[in-house]
């Protein structure tokens, strides 16, 4: 029977890239964001490309109405979901503590930690209903160390870290896996969200060194959905060449 892959975020980025992979090798897809025109997109061109269905499921993970809502109208032939990628989320700024816009704090509470708990609790029935169900949730090396004037976004990754190891303990009994992704610098549309669509800003962002694409998370997320049912990556840290950790980078003068 095929399976189905639920992305959250697939709009863009890592998301995107993330259904691609999972097309191409013969998932049907539901994919989530908000803008309905992307995913509209997104499903022509997959189905075009690929014998796999797409169901867009366009809401806001941070509402909390939306997302239960959205679960209750699956269509009863999407009711299996194998692999759930909590994938949608972003950054609003860069600004000291003192500094920082309390909307942008809020933005990134409601959707990096409270969306993902929104989404997992609502569409967790149609994971169990998989024989192999697997969340893996897109959390940052943000979340592994805190760099300065990343206070709320840090935080926020940080939960995500501490959702991820819950949930891994909590759904053994069900037989579902649990992996936590933490990618270094990505190049998407991640800084130009957190910089307000300032293009200089996002591209300095990246500036000498060569960044991850969207691409090579995603290889590594479809890695870690196809590894044998008895094994399970709990956590995974990937950079780029150039980048150790969060704080450290061989950037190219
Ligand atoms: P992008 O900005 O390219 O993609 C973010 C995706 O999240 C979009 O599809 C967007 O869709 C979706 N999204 C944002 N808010 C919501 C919401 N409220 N409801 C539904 N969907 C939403 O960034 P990335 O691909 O880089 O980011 C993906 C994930 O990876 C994020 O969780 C990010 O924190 C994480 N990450 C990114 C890194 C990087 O350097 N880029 C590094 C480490 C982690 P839409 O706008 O259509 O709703
Ligand atoms: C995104 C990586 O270092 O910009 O999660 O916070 S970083």
């Amino acid at each position: 029977m095929q399976k189905t892959v639920f992305i959250t975020g697939a709009t863009s980025g890592i998301g995107k890239a993330c259904a691609e992979i999972f097309a191409r090798n013969g998932y049907n897809i539901i994919a989530n964001g908000r803008r309905a025109e992307r995913l509209k997109d997104l499903k022509n061109e997959l189905e075009k490309n690929f014998p796999v269905k797409v169901l867009t499921v366009d809401f806001d993970v941070q509402e909390k109405e939306q997302v239960f809502a959205a679960a209750d109208m699956l269509p009863s032939d999407w009711q299996k979901i194998d692999v759930l990628i909590n994938n949608a989320g972003l950054a609003l700024g860069k600004a000291s503590f003192e500094d920082a816009d309390l909307e942008d704090w809020e933005t990134m509470l409601h959707t990096n930690v409270e969306g993902l708990l929104f989404v997992s609790k609502a569409f967790l029935p149609f994971v169990k209903k998989s024989p192999a169900g697997h969340i893996i949730n897109i959390g940052s090396i943000a979340g592994k160390e805190v760099y300065e004037n990343g206070n709320v976004y840090c935080a926020s990754k940080f939960a995500v870290d501490a959702i991820t190891k819950a949930m891994r303990i909590e759904l053994m009994p069900a037989g579902i896996k649990v992996t936590g992704i933490h990618p270094g610098a990505v190049e998407t549309e991640f800084s130009l969200v957190r910089f307000n669509g300032d293009e200089d800003k996002a591209r300095a962002a990246y500036k000498g060194f060569k960044p991850l694409t969207g691409a090579d998370v995603a290889d590594t997320i479809w890695f870690c959905a196809n590894l044998p049912p008895h094994a399970c990556i709990n956590e995974l840290t990937i950079t780029c060449l150039q980048q150790a950790n969060v704080f450290y980078y061989n950037k190219n003068p």
